[in-house]
């Protein structure tokens, strides 16, 4: 899927892809340097769909070239999504011409699209004047037109950008059959996993953190932070005391430690948690604390239902 990202210099496209869709924080995006050009990259959304953004960089130069005869049918052809980001806190006329020509192009090159999404951002800011750019935007523009646009306020900085960009996405997802298939799948396997363990399952991507499927269906849920397990001081230090126990019981060969479950404790649960394959993260919640109950939570963890999922995720195409 082409996802189209245009609009203005520092209107804050960049900030708004790599915080959606790598779970980077708001502070490692505030010194970022201007794009060059086009930059494409591709990210598996929700773990269901591949997404080729195109983040197009907006400064002055770069955009004549866009509309030029020679390179405007390769950027607005064959997108699924298009989406115009402004700067509200620092209005500016000329961005009009520039929402014209997007707009028009777009609409001839990339027919199928019905709807394109503004976002105007920053107004986290005080000087922001959203309202100010969308009669900007909007004035003596097409009845119909208009009618094929939708404008949001939005901020990067409080995370509504990235919250419209994902409903926007979910909406791609309920329009692709593919997609929609891929969900039942996991959300069947899933439901194989559950079977007889007094437990509910919950599936998350990465990097983007969301929930791809749950025992409970589909819910709001803030994405999942998942670091990567990494050697740490006391992994080291688990890992010399292992060593020294499997020379006691004279086993010599030593298998790596796999750091890859982690269990919390609640009073009245276990939280077990993961990596499914580098792109999964699952998470298994007990109803109660009763010992059958947690091995049988390890018991599909390690499973035939386990490795099908797993099997699953590795070998289905987007
Ligand atoms: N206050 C505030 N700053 C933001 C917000 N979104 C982005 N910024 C900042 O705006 C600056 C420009 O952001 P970029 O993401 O690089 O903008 P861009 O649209 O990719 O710019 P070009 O690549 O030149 O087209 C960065 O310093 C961001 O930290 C926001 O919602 N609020
Ligand atoms: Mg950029």
């Amino acid at each position: 899927m082409k996802i189209l990202l245009f609009g203005p210099a520092g209107a804050g496209k960049t900030s708004l892809m790599r915080t959606t869709c790598l779970g980077y924080n708001f502070m490692k995006v505030l010194n970022l340097k201007p794009t060059k050009g086009v930059s494409r990259e591709n990210f598996i959304f929700r773990g269901i769909m591949e997404l080729n953004v195109w983040d197009l960089g907006g400064q002055e130069r770069y955009m004549e070239r866009y509309f030029s005869e020679s390179q405007r049918e390769l950027i607005f052809s064959e997108a699924t999504t298009a989406v115009f980001m402004v700067d509200s806190s620092a209005i500016d006329h000329e961005v009009r011409d520039i929402f014209d020509k997007f707009l028009k192009y777009v609409f001839e090159f990339s027919p199928k699209i019905n709807m394109i999404y503004v976002l105007l951002n920053k107004i986290d800011l005080q000087e922001s004047k959203e309202d100010e750019y969308y009669e900007i935007l909007t004035k003596d523009l097409d009845g119909g037109l208009i009618k094929k646009l939708s404008f949001t306020p939005v901020s990067v900085k409080e995370g509504s950008a990235q919250h419209r960009l994902i409903e926007i996405l979910d909406f791609e997802i309920q329009k692709n059959t593919l997609s929609m298939q891929r969900l039942g799948k996991i959300r069947h396997l899933l439901d194989e996993l559950k079977l007889n363990t007094l437990s509910e399952y919950l599936l998350f991507n990465q990097p983007d953190g969301l929930l791809i499927s749950s025992t409970f269906g589909k819910f709001e849920l803030k994405p999942l932070q998942f670091m990567k397990f990494e050697i740490g001081t006391l992994d080291s230090n688990i890992y010399t005391i292992y060593q020294q126990i499997m020379e006691l019981q004279n086993i010599s060969n030593l298998s790596p430690l796999s750091l890859s479950t982690i269990v919390y404790e609640s009073d009245n649960c276990w939280i077990l948690v993961k990596e499914v394959s580098n792109g999964a993260v699952l998470m298994a919640v007990t109803s109660n604390k009763r010992r059958e109950v947690f091995s049988s939570v390890m018991n599909a963890l390690t499973g035939d239902s386990f490795k099908n999922l797993i099997l699953y995720l590795k070998s289905s195409e987007y």
